[in-house]
């Protein structure tokens, strides 16, 4: 019979950072809210989160990768929010984000999540970000809250 391993969505021994961009604050700080709720209703207690405010969400791999690097958290969760019709270099915002953050993950070992919201307009941030698509923070914490689970797990595989 295989032994299969499966995250549990408790959140109640793990070390969480959450590193949130400030760019399209609007929508951001909805993310970061949602990400805060998701870990809380699973059982993390909030004075144990620590988050860190970045400018932009090509901030983020710096710094994330500095707070996974420090080996006080168990999973970082990126937040940030890029919007095509702000920018002429929305893919090169939006790539340097997705791809510095996978790095940050291979290159540490901690996981670090992706709630990085990369749409055509306002609109559909806003329903990415607690409206009527979910909430992309609150995804990324629940990733990151089985990811922990799974690692835990994997540790005691002989
Ligand atoms: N940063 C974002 O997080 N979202 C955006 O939509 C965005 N736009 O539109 O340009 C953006 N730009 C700033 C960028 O992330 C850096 O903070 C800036 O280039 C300084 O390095």
């Amino acid at each position: 019979m295989p032994h299969e391993i499966h995250g549990q969505l408790k959140a109640d021994d793990g070390r969480y950072a959450i590193v949130v961009s400030r760019f399209n604050e609007f929508i951001t700080s909805k993310l970061l809210g949602g990400a805060i709720d998701a870990l809380v209703r699973h059982g993390c207690d909030d004075s144990t989160i620590v988050a860190v405010h970045v400018p932009g969400a090509f901030e983020l791999p710096l710094v994330a990768r500095k707070v996974a690097a420090s080996g006080k958290f168990d999973a970082v969760i990126c937040l940030g929010c890029v919007i095509r019709g702000q920018t002429p270099h929305f893919e090169y915002v939006a790539s340097e984000a997705a791809k510095g953050i996978a790095q940050v993950a291979d290159s540490t070992g901690v996981p670090t999540t992706f709630g990085v919201l990369t749409t055509d307009t306002l609109e559909q941030a806003v329903e990415r970000a607690g409206a009527k698509a979910g909430n992309k923070g609150a995804d990324a914490a629940m990733s990151a809250i089985e990811l922990v689970s799974v690692l835990k797990q994997l540790d005691g595989v002989s």
